[in-house]
């Protein structure tokens, strides 16, 4: 016989769960490191959900990231992290304690499972010990199939000591995938053929499917230029001659070019759900919408033709069936996105290039670009100007070497996940770049990168306060006196054990950088402070220039 919850970590071993991200400490945390898993503990619950948030997502969901904080304030402090992964369709376990049956339901206590549900796609309480393997086996199959959302179990203190038979049978749990009616498919390539200026408008289910190899192929094939919401970011590379880049709240002007001039868009692994991470299409587009949850279909777009299937095999259909269908011929689509590239990245360059100080923050954007090996980093925007200014520039040549967020996303939250994607990747360079006021929000996990060995590197952008707000704020800061956030946090991250500096030049940017990313490869996490001004030039459709 064995206790449920050494039961429970064996299941998590089971199913492949290599590290727990966690804080402080419960049964299953105990049990779980007893039974050899990695216990990653942080400083923050916040911090340890998007940890396991990102550890997901950088494993494309073959591993899923656990957490596991005590009840009541823990998941109460855990609850934004996963209000983010819902809202991103990331999956993620939180393992929580809960109070014994015998005072369960007291209104004394958070009901954990009644708030959980809406942020789960699965929140329940597993009530007896001999129930846990038929509990986990569940949870896991919802983590790995449809709608990719965190789920909840809770495991009562008096359940976690029952006892159970050792040699009850666990088998771990997989993803089963389904193809698309051969109609639709036939379809959507008629429609696609027929089309003067076609775009293919890629989500993250093209992530989750692994089908960055099959929608190269297809784009190639058909030649038809690509563009990425802002969670799908580096699903196709994006310097590739047919790649229009990122349409999330900010677009790169090819994109916007691409999406006012064609007449139809293919979208692929894309919800086309209104959200601050992918561009609204314009009015009067025809639409195929390809997706592997037929839920998303008819959200804000009449269904007109759809394609309903996992996103990796209805790509094969739709090559297959282009081809059969006698191809599409090349229109030159790769020699207007150049052109429409040269033109909108020379608008920007002044910028991009700037030698002024306060340091202008598209120069570190682009000096980043240029410096770090790209197909061997992962990185990230936190909210704000950061993403204004990272996402539409910063080409990510591959999948998952950027981590893009966008629905509901908590400021500061670049930090823990790039700690999660470095668990997941330790030989890449992660980069978390954020302002001064997100810092503020996740600063003292920095410990966490150290003391428990997670390199990454940190970019903060000094600009005294927050961009996006400065033309209501800086009257209320004057009328109460209450002055601009100011602070080294150079020397903070200095006190907890970081590689740190602080830089007001522009020429030194570079010189900085390259000794952050050496600290990173000697197992110490680095932080650079640069002193910005505040520059916010919204990227829109019809304005995406400067
Ligand atoms: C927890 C949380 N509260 C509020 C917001 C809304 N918000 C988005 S960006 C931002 C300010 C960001 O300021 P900073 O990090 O200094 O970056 P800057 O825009 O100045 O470059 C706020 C308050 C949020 N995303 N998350
Ligand atoms: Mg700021």
């Amino acid at each position: 016989m064995i206790a449920a919850d050494i039961a429970l970590a064996r299941i998590l071993k089971a199913e492949g769960v290599e590290q727990l991200f966690c804080f402080p400490t419960t049964e299953i945390i105990e049990a779980a490191a007893a039974e050899g898993i990695r216990v990653v503990t942080a400083r923050t619950e916040r911090i340890v959900g998007n940890m396991a948030d990102a550890y997901t997502r950088v494993n494309d969901g073959t591993k899923i990231g656990v957490c596991a904080v005590q009840a009541g304030p823990g998941t109460e402090a855990l609850f934004v992290s996963a209000a983010q992964a819902y809202a991103d369709s990331s999956p993620m376990l939180i393992v929580t304690d809960g109070a014994g049956s015998k005072r369960a339901g007291l209104p004394s206590l958070s009901d954990t499972v009644g708030f959980y549900e809406p942020v789960t796609k699965w929140a329940t309480s597993i009530n007896r010990a001999d129930r846990v393997h038929e509990i986990a086996a569940r949870a896991f199959t919802k983590l790995r199939n449809g709608r990719r959302r965190p789920v909840l179990l809770e495991l009562p203190r008096d359940v976690a000591a029952g006892q159970i038979d050792e040699a009850t049978p666990y088998a771990a749990s997989r993803t089963f995938r389904s193809e698309a009616d051969p109609a639709d498919v036939a379809n959507a390539i008629r429609v696609l053929r027929a089309a003067r200026k076609p775009v293919l408008y890629v989500g993250q289910g093209t992530l989750w499917a692994q089908a960055s190899a099959e929608l190269l192929e297809l784009a190639e094939a058909s030649h038809v230029p690509v563009m990425t919401t802002t969670l799908a970011k580096g699903v196709f590379p994006e310097e590739h001659p047919l790649a229009l880049g990122i349409g999330g709240n900010e677009i790169t002007g090819m994109v916007d070019v691409y999406l006012r001039e064609c007449d139809v868009v293919v979208a692929l692994g894309a919800s086309l759900t209104p959200s601050l991470a992918a561009t609204p299409i314009p009015a009067g587009k025809t639409i195929v919408h390809c997706t592997a949850d037929p839920d998303d279909l008819g959200t804000e777009h009449r269904v007109e033709h759809a394609v309903v299937g996992d996103i990796k095999l209805v790509l094969r259909q739709l090559i297959d069936e282009l081809a059969r269908q006698g191809g599409r011929p090349d229109d030159g689509a790769a020699a207007e996105i150049a052109g429409i590239y040269a033109d909108w990245i020379g608008q920007w360059m002044p910028k991009l290039t700037s030698d002024e100080a306060p340091i202008n923050p598209y120069r570190v954007v682009w000096d980043l670009a240029n410096t770090i090996d790209r197909a061997n980093a992962i990185v990230t925007h936190d909210s704000g100007t950061p993403r204004a200014q990272l996402a539409p520039f910063y080409r990510a040549p591959k999948p998952r070497s950027y981590l893009g967020w966008g629905n509901a996303h908590q400021l500061g939250s670049s930090l823990g996940l790039m700690l999660g994607a470095k668990v997941a990747a330790p030989d890449k360079l992660c980069v978390a770049y954020m302002g001064d006021a997100a810092f503020g929000m996740c600063a003292t996990d920095l410990e966490t990168a150290v003391r428990e060995r997670i390199p990454v590197l940190t970019i903060v952008m000094n600009n005294s306060w927050m961009s996006t707000y400065s033309k209501r704020i800086p009257q209320a800061t004057e009328r109460y006196k209450v002055g601009y956030m100011s602070a080294n946090y150079a020397k903070v991250a200095e006190g907890l054990g970081c590689h740190a500096e602080r830089v007001d030049r522009p020429a030194e940017i570079v010189a900085a950088i390259r000794r952050a990313v050496a600290a990173t490869h000697d197992g110490t996490p680095a932080v650079i402070e640069f002193m910005s001004k505040v520059e916010y030039s919204a990227t829109k459709i019809g304005a995406p220039g400067p």
